[in-house]
Parts: C-alpha cells; sequence; structure tokens
C-alpha cells in the first residue's frame, strides 16, 4: 500500500494501534496536555479521525502537578471480548494504569491503578486462556532514576482487581542498546512475538524483536536486528521507532511508529517533535521485515477555521495540566471564545492556553482578539486584560504577541532568556498572526534552524511585523521535549474574547 506519511502529522508519538473488524484505532502519549490519549479511527489506514480521547474528566489522571515531561507516557490499545483497553503509564503521577471502554469513542473508565507493574510503556497480551500479559520498560518514572532501568519485565495481571499475579520477570531486552522499551508482544503463526524499541527515542532509535513459543518467554532475537532504524543514514525521517505491527486493508502487514522530520543545513533541530508514521513490513522465514520510513506528505496541505459557534469546543483544541472547560468558554451568536486568566501566563505550569497541535512545516495562525472595548480603554493600560497568539513547546519555551490595551507586544522566552518587542496600535479588537516559513537565511543563523517564526499584527490595514526569529529554539531537541509544537490563543490578565481562530498549513515543495 502506498501510505502518506506522516500519517498523523505533529505532536504524536509512541502510536499505538489496534484493528477491529473493518475499523482501525489509533492512541499516541500526550503528556502534561487534557484532554489526554486522542483515539484516532480509520478504515483503510490512510485517512484518519479522531472520534475522542481517553482521558476527557478529571481524575482519571493526576495532571495538575505532573513536571514538565510527566504525565500519559505510551499508551497501548488493544481489544480483549468485547472491550478496549488501554494501559498507558500516568508519569511522575498515578502511575501504571489501564482504562477500558466498550466505545473507543468514549466514555472510557477511570483509569484503574496496576499495583506491581512499576515502569513505563505497558503492552497487554491474553493468551488462549484469557490470562492477561503485562510486559513493559522497567524504567522507574517515579523515582525517575533511569540509571536503574530494568530491561524489559512482565507479569501476568488481573485486570480486575488492579494488580500483578507474580513478581515482574525480566524477559528479552533487546541487543544491548540504551533503554529497551516500547515492548509489544503478538501471536502469529504458532510463534509469540515480542516487538520492542530499543537505542532511546533520539537519533539512535531503533525497533527489535524476538520470537518464543510461550508469551512468557524464552525469546530468541531475531539475527538480522535491529528490524527499523534511521540512525546514521541520510533518511529525512530520523528517530524511527516505538512501533506496533498491524494488519493492513489487503491482508499485508504495517508498522505504525513514531519519527521525526529534522531540518537545518545540520538536520538537528525538528519543530514539530514526535509524529506517527507507517511503513510497510511483510514476513520472510518467520520474521518481520520493514522497509524504511518514507516521506511522503498528503498534498494541499490543510485548513482549520473556528468561529466558535458552537458552545463545544472543537475536540483539537488542548490546555496544559488543566482542562480547556476550566478557563476557555465558547458562545453562540455571535460565535466568539473568552479566555479567562486567573493571573498566569505562558511561564507558569498551568496558563490560560489553548492550542493545536501545529501540523505543517509551513503554517499561519491568526485570530482577532478584543481585549475590551474602546471606551473601556484608559489612557494607558486600559482594561488590564491581555491575551494574543503564542506557539509553545512548554513553559520555558515558547514565542507569543499579544496585545494588552493599546500595547502590542511580542516575547521571546527561552530558558531563562526573555525578550520582548512593543509598540502601541490605535484601540480595539485587533488581528494577530504567528507565521511559521521554511528557514530564512535573513534571520540569525537561518540555514542551520528548523524554521523561522514571524510574530505579526494588522494594523490599520498593514502587516506589521514585530519579530522574527529562529525556530531551533522551539524544537524537540532544544527544548529535550517529548511533546512538540503546539500554537493557539491565550489569555495572562483578566478576561479576553477572540472572534475566530484560523490555521493554514503545507508542507514545503
Ligand atoms: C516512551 C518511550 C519513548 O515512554 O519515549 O520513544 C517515551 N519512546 O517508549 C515517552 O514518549
Amino acid at each position: 500500500m502506498n501510505f502518506p506519511n506522516p500519517l498523523i502529522p505533529g505532536f504524536n508519538p509512541d502510536p499505538s494501534i489496534v484493528k477491529v473488524g473493518e475499523g482501525y484505532y489509533l492512541a499516541t502519549s500526550t503528556f502534561d496536555y487534557l484532554p489526554g490519549i486522542p483515539i484516532y479511527h480509520s478504515t483503510d489506514l490512510v485517512n484518519w479521525d479522531r472520534i475522542g480521547h481517553v482521558v476527557d474528566r478529571e481524575g482519571q489522571l493526576d495532571s495538575r502537578d505532573v513536571p514538565t515531561l510527566g504525565g500519559a507516557w505510551a499508551p497501548t490499545i488493544r481489544f480483549h471480548d468485547g472491550l478496549f483497553y488501554v494501559a498507558v503509564t500516568d508519569a511522575m503521577a498515578r502511575g501504571t494504569l489501564v482504562f477500558t471502554a466498550k466505545d473507543p469513542a468514549g466514555p472510557w473508565s477511570d483509569g484503574l491503578v496496576i499495583e506491581g507493574a512499576i515502569g513505563i510503556d505497558q503492552d497487554l497480551a491474553w493468551d488462549e486462556d484469557g490470562t492477561a500479559y503485562m510486559t513493559y520498560s522497567g524504567l522507574d518514572t517515579v523515582t525517575g532514576n533511569i540509571g536503574e532501568h530494568g530491561g524489559i519485565l512482565q507479569v501476568r495481571v488481573d485486570l480486575e482487581a488492579g494488580r500483578a499475579l507474580e513478581e515482574p520477570r525480566s524477559v528479552w531486552s533487546g541487543t544491548g542498546l540504551m533503554f529497551p522499551e516500547a515492548p509489544h508482544l503478538y501471536r502469529h503463526d504458532g510463534y509469540w512475538y515480542l516487538m520492542i524499541a530499543e537505542g532511546g527515542t533520539e537519533r539512535g532509535h531503533s525497533v527489535s524483536i524476538a520470537r518464543g513459543t510461550s508469551p512468557a518467554g524464552p525469546f530468541e532475537g531475531n539475527p538480522a536486528n535491529p528490524i527499523l532504524s534511521a540512525r546514521s543514514t541520510e533518511r529525512p525521517i530520523q528517530n524511527t521507532g516505538h512501533g506496533d505491527l498491524v494488519q493492513t486493508p489487503d491482508g499485508g502487514w504495517a508498522m505504525v511508529l513514531l519519527g521525526m522530520r529534522p531540518k537545518g543545513m545540520t538536520r538537528a533541530f525538528s519543530a514539530l517533535g514526535r509524529e506517527t508514521f507507517i511503513t510497510p513490513v511483510t514476513w520472510e522465514d518467520g520474521w518481520p521485515v520493514v522497509e524504511p520510513v518514507i516521506l511522503h506528505p498528503r498534498t494541499g496541505g490543510g485548513e482549520f477555521e473556528d468561529n466558535f459557534a458552537d458552545a463545544e469546543l472543537d475536540g483539537g483544541w488542548i490546555a496544559v495540566r488543566r482542562f480547556p472547560g476550566t478557563f476557555a468558554s465558547a458562545e453562540k451568536n455571535p460565535g466568539r471564545l473568552t479566555l479567562v486568566s486567573d493571573g498566569t501566563g505562558l511561564d507558569d505550569s498551568r496558563p490560560s492556553f489553548l492550542g493545536r497541535r501545529q501540523r505543517y512545516q509551513v503554517e499561519t495562525i491568526s485570530a482577532l482578539v478584543d481585549t475590551g472595548s474602546p471606551e473601556e480603554l484608559g489612557t494607558h493600560a486600559g482594561t488590564g486584560n491581555a491575551g494574543g497568539l503564542a506557539v509553545r513547546y512548554d513553559e520555558a519555551h515558547h514565542y507569543s504577541i499579544e496585545l494588552k490595551g493599546t500595547t502590542l507586544m511580542a516575547r521571546a522566552r527561552i530558558s531563562s532568556i526573555e525578550q520582548c518587542w512593543t509598540r502601541q496600535v490605535p484601540p480595539g479588537p485587533l488581528e494577530l498572526r504567528i507565521e511559521t516559513r521554511q528557514p530564512d537565511s535573513g534571520v540569525g543563523f537561518g540555514h542551520l534552524s528548523s524554521d523561522t517564526i514571524a510574530l505579526q499584527a494588522v494594523v490599520d490595514g498593514e502587516l506589521v511585523t514585530l519579530a522574527e526569529l529562529d525556530g531551533r529554539y522551539l524544537s524537540a531537541e532544544t527544548a529535550a521535549s517529548f511533546t512538540g509544537r503546539v500554537a493557539g490563543v491565550f489569555a495572562s490578565s483578566g478576561t479576553v474574547t477572540f472572534d475566530w481562530f484560523r490555521s493554514e498549513g503545507r508542507e514545503p515543495q
């Protein structure tokens, strides 16, 4: 089959997939963003719709105070006996969880804590007798002590009582590369296959596989391991790993996996973070043979427009450590979005920021922001309301453009370094824009960058650029991030409204 790649663009790492009847269901990691763990659905493995989220209400994860990098790590989605299962780590929070649902669109259960299976990347598989096996990576995210990586571990689990039925057993842990993780266990043609990732999620990322006759092992490694890696190659899609196998509609096989698209002369910076890709698989002599991942972007790009005319917010909006509904509301007639800031801004851990995954390498977002009527505005700071557009990796890495009264301010925050640019504008609503384009050699060391980000506003009918910034500081590599670029609207003070929001993207030629 000829697949588009990225398959699901933007921040969508650690994909796991299950085929039930004619339907495909795919889940990805969301870390500290809520709603968490989107479920994407497809019938052809090519076109995908987001049909819901596993985590759509308080209490399912303990996200409020998770550190950056914490939260929903690496879900595994499976189907057994009429029920969908998602096993996931709520890292640095609730720990190992299993969610269930009759309908993958939701609602999902509250999440059962599984005692005695401490680690990450929990997989679920059942043998012929219905015994459940949880196979996982022995990385303790509670202590964060990655020096004590326990390799790939396995326990039989009681999924009703929420506990391991035995002490963790060590199973096959790969070829000796760093961080054996992302295990998935499959039964195929008389063997049990244990597929894992190793080499770490950076450029050394790889997929290796072993097989045995029992789900508990012992497992014998494939002499051809690793069966997938882009390490030390010039391939445009790097970091390929963390795969899950699935049968294609035509009876063949494919692997979904995460990858990155590093850019710049030294191919060092990936603006969008870890995305979901797919590649064909064939079976030879009882082992899967995986094709290198080919870049094949969808043609035509994509547009999104929200006039906020529906009281229910579009499911593509995400927020940090809080649900969008805690600070954002849409109202009909005329459709508009209201954001309320509790005094926290983009530098804080729970900003009033409502964002969407950046999906294209060339993308412009725009919105009409209103911080108060002209009559309300005093001569200086006006109403005190402030808000605008932002693009972020985390609370220490973001660029923004914001209106407060008649002051327009562009701001860049990169770790402990901050810079602002301001100018005065006439009172009233203002159209703001953030334009992401391919690296511009005129901006800093553009040829080394992932992209250029321009912070702009339409003032008196003219597009004004307050700052043009080097995009590499908002990349997965610079932020040492597991997430990706998320761009959207925010309020940093008081109450701010937005009449509309648009994004328009395409892949560079
Ligand atoms: C995930 C691990 C990994 O748990 O990164 O790339 C971790 N793989 O398997 C966070 O996504």
